[in-house]
C-alpha cells in the first residue's frame, strides 16, 4: 500500500518569488508528513506562473521562468524537507538545458532524496506565434520543444511508476505506452485554462474531459492515476482544479474540493492493478497489435476516397 498525495496548487502570481513558492510546496510536504504520505505529486510548472500565456518576441525574455539546475539554491529547501521526512515527490518545472533546449519537465525524487527519473512533456499544445486575438495566449509551442524520449516507466516506490504532463493526459497512447511496460501508478500535473479559445463550446466540459481521459487511461491499463492541478484564477486566467486520484477500476477515490493549495490523499494498493491487467486487459492474451499498424505508422487522418 502506497499513501499518495496530489499536492494541488492555487495560482502563482507573475511576480511571486521562487522562495515564496517553495515555501508553499514545503508547507504541503509538511502536511503530507503529518498524514503519513510517502509520495507527493505536484503540478506542471509548479515553481512559476504559467508564463506561456504571454508572448515575448525574444524567447529569452522568459528565461527567468526556467530552471538551469535542479535542485538549485532556491529549490533545495523542498529537497531537504522531503528527505528529512522520508517522502518522495514529483514536480514539474520549465527546464533550460546547457545546450539551450527548453522542455516542460517533471522529475521524480525517491524517499531517500535521490532523483529517480526525468520526464519531458511529449504532446505540446497551443501555438508558436503571437495570436493577439485570444483573451490570453497558449504559447507552449514557442517556449517548449517536443520530447522524443517517450514514456519510460521506473521501478520506484515499491512499484512501477511513470509520468506524463497535462496535455499528454488527453492522448490514449500516453497511457498505453506505459501500460505496455506494466505501469501501476501514473503521475500527471496540469494547467488547464477553463477558456479554450479555439472552441469555447468546450469550456463547460473542461472538468468532464479532465476526468474522462484520466479515468479511461487508468481503467484501460489497470493503473492508478494521480492528476494534479494548478487551479484557480492566475493573472486573470481561470484554470481547472479538480485534482483526483483514480483507481485501476477507473473510479475516483479522492478529489480536491477547493481551487487552491490542497493536499488530496489516498492509499493506493498497487496490487489492485493485477485485477485488471490479468483479466479484461490481459494484453498478452487479447491485444491485436498486428491490426493496429496505423497507430505508429500514420500521424494525421487519411479518410477513404
Ligand atoms: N498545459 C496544457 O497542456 N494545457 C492544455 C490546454 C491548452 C488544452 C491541456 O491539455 O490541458
Amino acid at each position: 500500500m502506497l499513501r499518495v498525495a496530489a499536492a494541488q496548487l492555487g495560482p502563482i502570481a507573475k511576480d511571486e518569488p521562487r522562495p515564496a513558492v517553495v515555501s508553499r510546496l514545503v508547507a504541503l510536504m509538511e502536511e503530507a508528513a503529518d498524514r503519513g504520505v510517502e509520495l507527493v505529486v505536484y503540478p506542471e510548472l509548479a515553481l512559476t506562473t504559467f508564463f506561456p500565456r504571454w508572448f515575448t518576441e525574444d524567447i529569452a525574455g522568459h528565461d527567468h521562468y526556467y530552471e538551469t539546475e535542479m535542485p538549485s539554491a532556491e529549490t533545495q529547501p523542498l529537497f531537504d524537507a522531503a528527505k528529512a521526512n522520508g517522502i518522495g515527490f514529483a514536480i514539474g518545472y520549465a527546464e533550460l538545458t546547457d545546450e539551450g533546449e527548453r522542455f516542460n519537465t517533471t522529475i521524480l525524487v525517491e524517499r531517500d532524496g535521490s532523483t529517480v527519473a526525468r520526464f519531458r512533456k511529449v504532446h505540446i499544445p497551443g501555438h508558436e506565434n503571437d495570436e493577439p486575438w485570444r483573451p490570453f495566449q497558449h504559447l507552449e509551442r514557442r517556449y517548449f520543444q517536443e520530447s522524443d524520449e517517450g514514456f519510460p516507466v521506473h521501478r520506484a516506490f515499491d512499484g512501477i511508476v511513470g509520468m506524463a504532463t497535462c496535455n499528454d493526459r488527453r492522448w490514449p497512447e500516453t497511457y498505453r505506452e506505459m501500460g505496455l511496460q506494466g505501469v501501476e501508478l501514473i503521475m500527471i500535473g496540469y494547467n488547464t485554462p477553463i477558456h479554450y479559445a479555439p472552441d469555447p463550446g468546450q469550456n463547460a466540459l473542461q472538468g468532464f474531459h479532465n476526468h474522462l481521459c484520466m479515468q479511461a487511461g487508468a481503467y484501460q491499463n489497470g493503473t492508478w492515476v494521480v492528476g494534479v492541478a494548478k487551479g484557480g484564477t492566475e493573472e486573470g486566467v481561470e484554470s481547472l482544479a479538480q485534482s483526483a486520484i483514480i483507481a485501476p477500476s477507473g473510479q475516483i477515490v479522492a478529489q480536491a474540493v477547493t481551487t487552491g493549495d490542497e493536499l488530496v490523499v489516498a492509499d493506493c494498493n498497487l496490487d489492485w492493478c493485477a485485477q485488471y491487467k490479468e483479466t479484461l486487459f490481459d494484453f498478452a492474451r487479447y491485444r491485436r497489435p498486428e491490426v493496429y499498424q496505423r497507430i505508429t505508422s500514420q500521424k494525421g487522418v487519411i479518410a477513404p476516397d
